[in-house]
């Protein structure tokens, strides 16, 4: 069922973010799979936790009560092996502070790091999330101009990082985390 709003646009379900990249970037990939996103900007609250799977499911449970349609929210973190897992479930956070820069500062030699993605769905009947990861590693310098951590991850079997890759978003962690979820919403 697409849903009107407005006069001309119309959509099958909301993304609810504050973050303009990452809409536009998951409206490219559900388009591919048959699915029309609509934006739906907000600031929604953050709880803390150290589970992405908590934070994504709290979040569109909140999405949905706002906007009242079948919602999708994601959340991200960006989780470097040699420091614990951090900036993990604080990515946002640590990307406003000391940005890229101070990741790149704080980094010796090891170097390993993933990229997870949870996408979390709420409407009237369900909750449910989807989670995918893609690993890589820090490069040992800024490398592009993309948005976020993009100009300083390089997923595995890559040498250019994100900010420079044409086809990121055919490989992403948000790419396969929206992969299950629309064999999902197709499914149910
Ligand atoms: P919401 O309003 O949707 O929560 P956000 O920007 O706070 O937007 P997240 O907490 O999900 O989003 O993401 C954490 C941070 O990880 C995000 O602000 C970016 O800096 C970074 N990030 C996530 N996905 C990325 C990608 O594909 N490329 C580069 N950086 C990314």
């Amino acid at each position: 069922m697409r849903v009107g709003v407005g006069m001309q646009q119309s959509f099958d379900l909301l993304f609810a973010s504050s973050n303009l990249h990452k809409f536009q970037e998951a409206k490219k990939i559900l388009e591919h799979f048959g699915i029309k996103l609509g934006f739906y900007k907000c600031n929604l609250e953050e709880i803390q936790s150290n589970s992405l799977k908590e934070i994504a499911n709290h979040k569109s449970k909140q999405a949905f009560q706002n906007c009242k349609k079948p919602v999708i929210v994601e959340d991200d973190g960006l989780f470097i092996e040699s420091l614990g897992g951090f900036p993990g479930p604080y990515s946002s956070y640590v990307f406003k502070t000391i940005g890229n820069k101070g990741i790149l500062n704080l980094l010796k030699q090891k170097r390993k790091a993933k990229f997870v993605s949870v996408i979390s769905f709420c409407d009237k009947r369900n909750i449910i999330s989807f989670e995918s990861y893609l690993d890589g590693t820090i490069s040992k310098k800024i490398i592009g101009k993309g948005w976020g951590y993009d100009p300083i991850f390089i997923p595995f079997k890559s040498k250019l990082t994100f900010a420079k890759l044409k086809d990121k978003n055919e490989i992403s962690h948000r790419y396969k985390a929206l992969k299950k979820f629309s064999n999902w919403y197709f499914d149910k």
